[in-house]
């Protein structure tokens, strides 16, 4: 369903751009231009002093000290998260509240990030997993407890996103944004401009020939297709898993492709007229596109919350549990999600929201809607991983 125009006055001050989004690599340039400017001078400049609708007391009052609890005595954040999933206010209003330079690199899937924070030692504070793929960091060591003690924002989360499963409690974790798997299309190029079914993107029509992208993502790309043979979407019986293969390597030479990180552009750009997608990424390609739509499909699909979380020995894991609670703040979730149209663990922050995104059921499904949660053991991921090498590698 296309949605309305997402102005909304008492956020527009606050997120100051209803322009369209800036693109990932412009938006990463400014962060480096203000890196290399130094924070200082930015914090001196008309971002913190404007009161441009920042939440204040969000972050400590910047100030020169030193901040206790680092293990490098340094006002550095390094934050490793995906592309595409974040507004180009929230970095430099952090920048300059806290005082705290920030430098913000980004990955295209779950299995990227595990390969390298299991390559050794790296200098990020925060990284983004998945919600599944946190018992397999616990397991391997590589995230630490969080101070929970310089989060106090930590209340404002919804009791569903504090009594997890893979995090009780959040004392590793602190959700991000969370969405649905489903498919984003384009409706004046699909059959009757609607499309319900993993067909379109599994088994696609000869009229889409070369127009459809699946997830370069083990675990949705394997759970989806299970789903859509009607299997358990967290089987790992062999006889399961040789149809999901079968089905996928059929598909192959109609695709376009396998991505994370273009189908965003290529959605917009009419290049893509079927792409298995994160709901909020379809939704921006929407905001640039209006014939571009997100269907969640009949058979069902996938739910999922991406979290934050300090890889173990980080440099500087104080000044990371400082942007969790900056985060967390209902205003800066509203202004996270308005523009990356992803759902907020926050609900304080709806109200905040424009009423299209919250009453938009493809953002925040009704609790009737067929979604799965996928669970993750090393056995389970290694037999997918093999599974999914014999249909992209
Ligand atoms: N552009 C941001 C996309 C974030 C998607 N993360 C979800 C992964 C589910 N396996």
């Amino acid at each position: 369903m296309a949605r309305a125009g997402k102005e909304d006055p008492e956020l527009n001050m606050l997120v100051g751009r209803p322009d369209p989004r800036v693109r990932r690599r412009s938006f990463l340039q400014v962060a480096g231009l203000l890196a290399a400017a130094g924070v200082a001078g930015y914090a001196g400049g008309t971002v913190a002093g404007l009161g441009d609708g920042d939440p204040p007391g969000a972050v400590a009052a910047a100030d020169g000290q030193p901040i206790a609890g680092n293990r490098r005595n340094e006002r550095l954040l390094n934050i490793y998260n995906w592309s595409d999933y974040i507004d180009d206010r929230t970095i430099p209003l952090f920048q300059a509240q806290a005082n705290i330079r920030v430098n913000y690199d980004v990955f295209s899937s779950n299995e990227d990030l595990l390969a390298r924070m299991r390559a050794g030692p790296t200098s990020y504070d925060i990284i983004v997993p998945t919600n599944n793929f946190i018992p397999t960091y616990l397991k391997l060591d590589l995230i630490e407890p969080l101070r929970q003690d310089l989060i106090p924002n930590l209340t404002n989360l919804d009791r569903e996103f504090v009594e997890t499963d893979y995090d009780q409690g959040n004392r590793y974790t602190v959700p991000w944004q969370w969405g649905t798997t489903g498919i984003g299309f384009n409706r004046a190029k699909v059959p009757g401009g609607k499309l319900d079914s993993w067909a379109s993107v599994f088994e696609p029509d000869a009229a889409a020939e070369g127009r459809v992208t699946l997830l370069r993502e083990v675990t949705d790309l394997i759970g989806c297709a299970l789903i859509y043979l009607g299997k358990n979407p967290n089987s790992i019986e062999d006889a399961d898993l040789a149809e999901v293969v079968k089905l996928v390597r059929a598909a192959r030479p109609k695709l376009k492709g396998f991505t994370t990180d273009t189908y965003i552009d290529e959605l917009a750009a009419n290049e893509t007229w079927a792409a298995q997608g994160w709901s909020g990424d379809v939704f921006q390609a929407q905001d640039q596109n209006q014939d571009v739509s997100y269907a969640i499909p009949k058979e069902g699909s996938l739910r999922f919350v991406d979290v934050m979380a300090i890889p173990k020995g980080a440099p500087h894991p104080a000044n990371a549990a400082r942007f969790m609670n900056y985060v967390l703040h209902p205003k800066v979730q509203a202004r996270i999600s308005k523009y990356v149209s992803y759902g907020t663990p926050v609900s304080l922050a709806k109200p905040l929201l424009p009423t299209d995104q919250t009453a938009d059921p493809s953002i925040y499904p009704p609790a009737s809607t067929k979604l799965s949660i996928l669970t993750l053991t090393g056995q389970k991921l290694q037999k997918w991983q093999a599974a999914y090498d014999q249909i992209v590698k």
